[in-house]
Parts: C-alpha cells; sequence; structure tokens
C-alpha cells in the first residue's frame, strides 16, 4: 500500500481523499495557491505544498508545479480528485511515466472517454445501449442532411470533445440542420480546439441517470447501482439522490449488469460512472465520467462502501475485494449541492464565513471544507458544502432531508439552502416527478 497520497485538489473533495488516506495509515500532502494557504485541506494534511498564484491555470492545472511537489514530498501516488485535472489524460500519463501511480483509470482509457464519439463507438461494441445517432463523427453539413432524415427529427447535434451542455444544438426541423450545424462546429472549435460533431435523436424528457461502477483494470468488475441526477440547472447539479425513485428492480439490476461487464470488458480500473438519459423506461448511454464524482456520496450511503478507499486500493495494485453478490442497496439517500450563491440569481457570494454549524444525527453527513472565520476565495467553484442524508425509505430520507437543513447554519455569505429548502417542500419532487428540465422551470416560477 502507498505510504504517502498527494492530494491534486481542494475543498471538500480535498478533505474527501485525506480522510480515505488517514483510515488506511497513508500520509497526505495537500498542495495549494496562495489564496488558499488557509484552507481546510491545507490544515489538515500531514504535509502541504504552495503550487502557485490563485488563478487555478497557474496553481491547480499547473502540472509541472505539481509534479515537482510529488516529487519533493516524496509521494508515492496522486489523487486528482473531480474537476481541475482530474479527466486530463496527458496529466495522467506524465505522473505514470514519473513513477508515480494515478489513482483513476489508464491515460488510454481517460482519452477514449473524453471524446464523446470514440466512448459511444467503445460501448455500442461492449453491449451498452446508446442514443440513436450517427455512426460516429460527422464531417459536413451536407454529410448530416441524410443522416439526420434517417435519424428523424427533431436531432442534436454535439461536441465530440464536449461536456457541460457547450457546443450542443437541438434540431427541429430539416431547414434549420445546416445552420445548426455550423453553429455547433464553431462552437466545439473555439471551445475545445476540435470542430468534430456527430447527431443524435434528440430525447425530450428524460431523466439523467447514472451508474458507479468500481473495476481493477484486472477483468473485475462490480456496479454500485444508480443515482438519478436529473436536477439540474444550466447543466450545473443541484441535488442527486440514489437509487432512481422510479426505476424497476429488474431493469436497475440489467443496467447495472450492463456497466459492470462493459467495465470489466475494456479493463476499466479505478471507480467510473455511465451516464445515461432514461426515457420510456429505456436506457441510451451518453457519456462516461472516469473520477470520482461530486455526488458519490448518496451511492457510498446505500451501498456502504468507501468509493474513494476502492480507488487507492486498486491503484496500489490490489486485487478487488468488492463482490457483486454482497452488494445491495439499504435504504434511500439524497445530496444537497450548497453553493455560497444567492438562492434566487445564482451570482457567487464569497466573503467570510461567521457562523457554521453542520447538522448531524443518524443518517446525516456533510462534506465541506468550511470553517466560521474562514474566507471563501472568487477564484474557485462554488460549492461549499454537500448535505448528504440518508434513511431506510425515501420518505424517511426526506423528513430527515428537512430536519437537516433546518439545523445547518451558513453566516456571512448567501447559499442555495434556501433553495434547497423550498425543493424538498416541493410535491413534485416529493413524489419523485421530474426530468432533467423540471428543475428550471421551478426556479424561474416558483
Ligand atoms: C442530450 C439531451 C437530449 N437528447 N442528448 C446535456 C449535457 C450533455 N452532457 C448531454 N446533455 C444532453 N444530451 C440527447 N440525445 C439532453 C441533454 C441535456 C441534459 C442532460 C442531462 C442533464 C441535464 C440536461 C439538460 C439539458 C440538456
Amino acid at each position: 500500500m502507498f505510504k504517502k497520497v498527494l492530494i491534486a485538489n481542494r475543498g471538500e473533495i480535498a478533505l474527501r481523499i485525506h480522510r480515505a488516506c488517514k483510515e488506511m495509515g497513508i500520509s497526505t500532502v495537500a498542495v495549494h495557491s496562495t489564496a488558499d494557504s488557509n484552507a481546510m485541506h491545507v490544515r489538515l494534511a500531514d504535509e502541504s505544498v504552495c503550487i502557485g498564484p490563485p488563478t487555478a491555470a497557474d496553481s491547480y492545472l499547473n502540472i509541472p508545479a505539481i509534479l515537482s511537489a510529488a516529487t519533493v514530498t516524496d509521494a508515492d501516488a496522486i489523487h486528482p480528485g473531480y474537476g481541475f485535472l482530474s479527466e486530463n489524460a496527458n496529466f495522467a500519463r506524465i505522473v505514470e511515466e514519473h513513477g508515480i501511480a494515478f489513482i483513476g483509470p489508464s491515460s488510454d482509457l481517460i482519452a477514449t472517454m473524453g471524446d464523446k464519439v470514440a466512448a459511444k463507438d467503445a460501448m455500442k461494441r461492449a453491449g451498452v445501449p446508446v442514443v440513436p445517432g450517427s455512426d460516429g463523427a460527422v464531417k459536413t453539413a451536407a454529410d448530416a442532411v441524410p443522416i439526420a432524415a434517417d435519424i428523424g427529427y427533431p436531432v442534436i447535434v454535439k461536441a465530440a470533445s464536449g461536456g457541460g451542455g457547450r457546443g450542443m444544438k437541438v434540431v427541429q426541423r430539416p431547414e434549420d440542420l445546416e445552420s445548426a450545424f455550423n453553429m455547433a462546429s464553431t462552437e466545439a472549435l473555439a471551445g475545445f480546439g476540435d470542430a468534430t460533431v456527430y447527431i443524435e435523436k434528440f430525447l425530450g424528457q428524460p431523466r439523467h441517470v447514472e451508474v458507479q461502477v468500481i473495476a481493477d483494470g484486472k477483468g473485475n468488475a462490480v456496479h454500485l447501482f444508480e443515482r438519478d441526477c436529473s436536477l439540474q440547472r444550466k447543466h450545473q447539479k443541484v441535488l442527486e439522490e440514489a437509487p432512481c425513485p422510479i426505476l424497476d428492480e429488474a431493469t436497475r439490476q440489467r443496467i447495472g449488469k450492463v456497466c459492470a461487464d462493459a467495465a470489466a470488458n475494456l479493463g476499466y480500473r479505478s471507480a467510473g460512472t455511465f451516464e445515461f438519459l432514461f426515457e420510456n423506461d429505456e436506457f441510451y448511454f451518453i457519456e462516461m465520467n472516469t473520477r470520482v464524482q461530486v455526488e458519490h456520496p448518496v451511492t457510498e450511503m446505500i451501498c456502504d462502501i468507501d468509493i474513494v478507499a476502492e480507488m487507492i486500493r486498486i491503484a496500489a495494485g490490489e486485487e478487488m475485494s468488492l463482490r457483486q453478490d454482497d452488494i445491495r442497496i439499504n435504504g434511500h439517500a439524497f445530496e444537497c449541492r450548497i453553493n455560497a450563491e444567492d438562492p434566487e440569481t445564482f451570482t457567487p457570494s464569497p466573503g467570510r464565513i461567521v457562523e457554521f454549524h453542520a447538522p448531524g444525527g443518524l443518517g446525516v453527513r456533510v462534506d465541506s471544507a468550511l470553517y466560521a472565520g474562514y474566507s471563501i476565495p472568487p477564484y474557485y467553484d462554488s460549492l461549499v458544502a454537500k448535505l448528504i442524508v440518508h434513511g431506510r425509505t425515501r420518505d424517511e430520507a426526506l423528513m430527515r432531508l428537512r430536519r437537516a437543513l433546518g439545523e445547518m447554519v451558513v453566516s456571512g455569505v448567501s447559499t442555495t439552502i434556501p433553495l434547497h429548502q423550498r425543493l424538498a417542500d416541493n410535491p413534485s419532487f416529493i413524489a419523485g416527478d421530474y426530468d432533467i428540465h423540471w428543475l428550471e422551470s421551478f426556479v424561474a416560477t416558483d
């Protein structure tokens, strides 16, 4: 097992990784920008290294600085967390070339999954159901015409290097195809340096359901069931739950097995997530995430498995001890992403935290790097805490969610806690009756 792990991240996920390391007897190295000298992840780590100025491009994305920090502290491995360098295939490759373990998949599979066309193709071949669409990339607007006609309108043009909704264009009618194709391709080139696009059938009211897998790269893979992440605003998840409240048991077992088998087939190593659109009781693969995700705790709560610890054990070359038959869903979990933002306008609200009180009690977990007196810097993501609740049933988890939100205090900055309180009282949310567009209208009208 590793003696020392460098955590190439900040905030709550840096703490999350630190906690897994300490429970495994591993010492930790924090890296930080000059804006984060007083951050909790720096305070808790056994050692810390300043890697640059506040701007992420110069610090948390600074590959030479992070490698130097790992070298001077003699770290055996690097955990990238989420965001920043976590899905940068080049970073993973350079880390390995330095004789340091990258706590994640191989750089080749990160690269494959980063190319959405290659990812879909790999999944199709591995027996995963994908959204009907073009067979690979579509080169010109003229080529798109018969392909779109064949798929049937409406269609969606997507950037192969995309993600987060950028470079995506919905096309309702054939006469709009050429301009949409050119806009998507231009946006893709500007945003990702790659003009490649592909075309899919546009699904109108799907849910976003994703399956968590863990694999050891030696042909062993398990799934940890699914999360429903449909509650999003501007492609940012707001509240997630596990399991999906509208999925029947047979379909759940079937899609889980499909994903675990695909992960084993691909020789996938580490934790990974298969993202699907779910509509009319059918799953359609869209993308695979090759990192630990923000919302991984809802899965940990229902499966009683430490996903980050598993990632570390697997990166250290241990064979996976998890057995599919031992993994069961116990109850229900919700996660509220608490952002330092105005709950109405969603404009960021950085600044000094005056009071911080985390709720507690049975079935309540708070993953946060906040403390009273801490100043939230304006340079990074506005996520400041995750409130995760678990109950024996969805109803019990919901009661617990309201109770915990009522106890939580973050003063000095605005947060999205009031938004979560309104959500937790909303009849459609309570009924589990929502799709990927529902939250946008809830925020606009309610
Ligand atoms: C789609 C879609 C409908 N049909 N693909 C948005 C982000 C990107 N990762 C995939 N996205 C979508 N792809 C087809 N064929 C609708 C979306 C989409 C969406 C997906 C998941 C969660 C929220 C979303 C909000 C708007 C659009």
